[in-house]
C-alpha cells in the first residue's frame, strides 16, 4: 500500500476537554505522522463549505453550528494506506457502533460531538486537505 495523505479534524467536544494530545498519540501510536497541524477557530460559511456534501441532511444546521462551537485542530496525517488507516482507529460515526478500543469509542460524546473527522477517500483527502493548508505548511 501506498504513502498517503488524509485530512484529520479534532473537533471542538474535543478540545474542549483538552484531549488534542491524547488523540494525537492515537495517530502516532498508529504508525500516522502528524506533518501539518493548526489550531483554528471556522467560520460558518467555512463550516457549510466543508460539509456541503451533507447540506441536504436534517442535521446539517446542528453539524455547522458543532463544528463553529469552538476551536478545532485541523491536521495532515500521513502514512501507508493513511486514508483507510485513519478511519480505522478513528471508529464508526456512531460511537455507540464504534469498535472497542478506537477514538469514537473512547472519547466521543454523541454521534454529533464525535470527536474526529477523517476524510473518507484518497480523492476527498486531496480536496479537504487543499481547504485548509497550503503545499508550503506540509512538512513530510
Ligand atoms: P464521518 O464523520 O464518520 O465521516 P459522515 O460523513 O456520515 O460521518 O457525517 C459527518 C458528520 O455529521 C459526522 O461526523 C457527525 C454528523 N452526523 C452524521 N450523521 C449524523 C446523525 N444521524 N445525527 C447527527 N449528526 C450526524
Ligand atoms: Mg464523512
Amino acid at each position: 500500500m501506498a504513502t498517503e495523505r488524509t485530512l484529520s479534524i479534532i473537533k471542538p467536544d474535543a478540545t474542549r476537554r483538552n484531549l488534542t494530545g491524547k488523540i494525537n498519540a492515537r495517530f502516532e501510536e498508529a504508525g500516522l505522522r502528524i506533518v501539518a497541524q493548526k489550531r483554528v477557530q471556522l467560520t460558518k460559511a467555512q463550516a457549510e463549505q466543508f460539509y456541503s456534501v451533507h447540506k441536504e441532511r436534517s442535521f446539517f444546521g446542528e453539524l455547522v453550528a458543532f463544528m463553529i462551537s469552538g476551536p478545532v485542530v485541523v491536521q495532515v496525517l500521513e502514512g501507508e494506506g493513511a486514508v483507510a488507516r485513519n478511519r480505522e482507529i478513528m471508529g464508526a460515526t456512531n460511537p455507540a457502533n464504534a469498535a472497542p478500543g478506537t477514538i469514537r469509542a473512547d472519547f466521543a460524546e454523541s454521534v454529533e460531538a464525535n470527536s474526529v473527522h477523517g476524510s473518507d477517500s484518497a480523492e476527498n483527502a486531496a480536496i479537504e486537505i487543499a481547504y485548509f493548508f497550503a503545499g508550503s505548511e506540509i512538512v513530510g
